[in-house]
């Protein structure tokens, strides 16, 4: 299977900052049509999950698809997870397939790319929801290390509706231990997050915004502590010929798609090693990370 050759999108200069910084903003990334279908499907997911007490919904791996925060209610809504949001909604399924990131994803790792998984990600006004600091890597370990999570932002992001928070630079250092106490908690140490905390920038922008994070990234985010919504469509890309070492955390009958250029039918392998992560039992980790002896298994 093919895919047409992307165009260039990013400036050398946007290239470099990608790579010295391992996060770059691309503004307009979402054109104001689409941005206004994937809302009005998250805004229908919100008042859909009035109705139900807890998680609900199911993925393909029998987890629910839907996740709501502990509090959640019909009048008061926590809906802060949608796992592989592009199998129930053609609207989210066909941006992952076109948009610009791709186009500079293929800048950074060449024309052959493969989807690996999707999320929305959600801080509805007041919501406690906050995502300790941690390495997307160590989730999902592949060959190489050529994977990118892509944050669209489906809402404006300001320093208090919980914006993303990363450490510049700090895909250039270790990959950090996600196990402790003999259990994936899906979070780094205690003093790391600190390190972390005290050297972080938010990642703000306007709606229809992306910030492209390469998978060694330090981040984390606080809760919502304002009176807007905070709705992120999150999604990874790696490269062709890199496969994966364990289960995906968010399965999808669109795990491995060719969404750039060509299979190869080749795997490159580089030295690196890492502890195999755990898989939630629960609809997400964020379950996991609060409660990692029993959110993991
Ligand atoms: O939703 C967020 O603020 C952070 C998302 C994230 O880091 C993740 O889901 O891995």
């Amino acid at each position: 299977m093919t895919n047409a050759p992307a165009s260039e999108v990013l400036s050398t200069e946007q290239l470099d900052r990608y790579h010295s910084d391992g996060y770059l903003l691309i503004e307009d990334a979402v054109p104001p049509d689409i941005l206004g279908r994937l809302r009005e499907v998250f805004d229908r997911w919100t008042e859909e999950s009035r109705t139900h007490e807890g998680p609900y919904g199911e993925t393909i791996d029998g987890r629910p698809r839907f996740d709501v925060e502990p509090g959640h209610s019909a009048g008061h809504p926590g809906l802060r997870r949608v796992a592989s949001p592009t199998e129930v909604s053609e609207d989210y399924l066909a941006f992952m397939r076109h948009n610009i990131a791709l186009d500079a994803t293929t800048q950074v790792f060449g024309q052959n790319l493969r989807f690996r998984e999707s999320k929305v990600n959600s801080k509805l006004p007041g919501t406690a929801t906050h995502l300790k600091y941690h390495q997307d890597l160590p989730f999902g370990p592949l060959t190489n290390q050529d994977l990118i999570t892509v944050l669209f932002l489906l809402d404006d992001v300001s320093d208090d509706n919980g914006p993303l928070e990363v450490v510049p630079g700090s895909h250039l250092g270790p990959l950090y231990d996600h196990w402790h106490d003999g259990v994936f908690t899906g979070a780094v140490s205690e003093e790391v997050a600190g390190w972390a905390k005290a050297r972080s920038v938010t990642c703000v922008g306007l709606a229809g915004s992306a910030y492209l994070l390469n998978a060694r990234l330090l981040h984390g985010s606080g809760p919502n502590l304002s009176t807007r919504p905070r709705t992120l469509f999150i999604v990874q890309y790696h490269a062709e010929d890199a496969y994966p070492l364990a289960p995906n955390h968010l399965p999808s009958i669109h795990d491995g798609e060719i969404v750039r250029g060509r299979s190869t039918n080749r795997v490159r392998c580089t030295e690196w090693s890492i502890d195999l992560p755990q898989k939630p039992t629960m609809a997400s980790f964020f379950a996991q990370q609060a409660d990692p002896a029993t959110g993991a298994g």
